[in-house]
């Protein structure tokens, strides 16, 4: 399908997009900090718990646990950053391309290994974040600060123009999915399972890893390495970094980020083109591992109709509208 462009409030769209809702920003509304917070002393608790374990777990993975542990710890951080990239969200909450059922089963799996609440869950907030991006509807609106953000989103409950305008959010196409219907149903269960007591139980059985070193290494190290790098392109890539083809939005072009989020720090691009499959300028081979996994998955045809934007639309933007720093970002050749 040939990307077409609209201009809604300034921020390009693509018009025949299958589902608007993934893709169309508002005009940013009244920055309003001043509804009462009401914090969420469980989730407080669960993750001070969580970082102050994971930081001992960071000591025992680099001079306690057996490498086997370590090099299981690092796969279990590919799979589960790939259910959230490639799935959660260039899946399912964009829509950029479309997968066969055998890939969104494996994609379920590995998002169920992240837990970052089921994919229905992540991509209607997602949703929420493009389409009210910086403003009270949008979950982690970065105007009220790097902190917010990165984690304080999750420590509060949500601002009701959120849950307002929230009503008004199409999702349709999540919930005729059986397979993500079928994850959310029994979260609570598969969760678990994928997140804790498989990757606790397989180095202690497999490789006779001690119980603490597997648990504290291979479950909450690589969980809270992993939800922090996914925060940072909330926090840090809506903040630090080049605007090369939208100067008039946060989200900005950030390499640390995009080098250790598979591919997902470009997100001055991302937002300005949220329907491309690549969520970047570039693709293969320029610190996307994400791109390259959807693209083994087109060669065997598990994966197809993938979206992305020409070049003439991105030049003509990049003119428009971008800070003029788009020559540090085109690096040379294209894939
Ligand atoms: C986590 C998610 O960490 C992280 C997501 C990050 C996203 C990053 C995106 C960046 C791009 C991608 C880059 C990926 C890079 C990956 C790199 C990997 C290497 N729409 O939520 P509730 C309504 S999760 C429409 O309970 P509260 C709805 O009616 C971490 N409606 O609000 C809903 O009822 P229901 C683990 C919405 O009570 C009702 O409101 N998980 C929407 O205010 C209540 O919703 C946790 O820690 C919406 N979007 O509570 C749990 N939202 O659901 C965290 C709400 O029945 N969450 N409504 O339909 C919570 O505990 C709670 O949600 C809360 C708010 C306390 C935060
Ligand atoms: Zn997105
Ligand atoms: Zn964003």
């Amino acid at each position: 399908m040939a990307p077409k462009e609209a201009d809604v409030n300034g921020v390009l769209f693509e018009s025949d997009a299958t589902t608007p809702d993934m893709a169309l920003p508002t005009t940013p509304v009244q920055q309003a900090d001043n509804y009462p917070k009401k914090l969420v002393w469980r989730n407080i608790l669960l993750f001070a718990y969580l970082h102050l374990a994971a930081l001992y777990g960071g000591y025992l993975f680099l001079f306690s646990a057996k490498w086997q542990t370590d090099i299981f710890a690092y796969i279990l951080y590919i799979m589960s950053g790939l259910g959230i990239t490639a799935g959660a969200h260039r899946l399912w909450a964009h829509k950029s391309y479309k997968a066969k059922w055998p890939l969104r089963l494996i994609l379920v799996l590995f998002n169920t290994l992240a837990f970052q609440d089921s994919a229905i869950d992540w991509a209607r907030d997602h949703r929420m974040h493009h389409k009210y991006s910086e403003t009270d509807a949008d979950p982690h609106n970065a105007t009220r600060g790097f902190f917010f953000s990165h984690i304080g989103w999750l420590l509060v409950r949500k601002h009701p123009e959120l849950k307002k305008k929230g009503k008004g959010l199409d999702v349709s196409d999540l919930y005729a999915d059986p397979i993500l219907r079928f994850q959310q149903k029994y979260y609570l269960l598969l969760m678990p399972l994928g997140c804790f007591i498989l990757p606790t139980v397989i180095p202690v059985y497999l490789w006779n890893e001690t119980w603490s070193n597997a648990f504290l290494v291979a479950a909450l190290f690589r969980y809270a390495v992993i939800l922090n790098v996914t925060w940072l392109v909330n926090s840090a890539a809506h903040k630090w970094g080049d605007r090369p083809y939208d100067k008039s939005i946060k989200p900005s072009e950030n390499l640390s980020v995009a080098l250790f989020a598979l591919g997902e720090g470009f997100h001055n691009y991302h937002h300005t083109f949220p329907w491309d499959y690549k969520t970047a300028e570039l693709g293969n081979n320029r610190l996307n591992f994400t791109t390259t996994f959807i693209n083994f998955f087109a060669k065997i045809g598990w994966a197809y109709d993938m979206k992305t934007v020409s070049d003439e639309i991105i030049q003509n933007r990049v003119k428009r509208t971008g800070d003029g720093s788009h020559h540090l970002w085109g690096w040379g050749d294209k894939d």
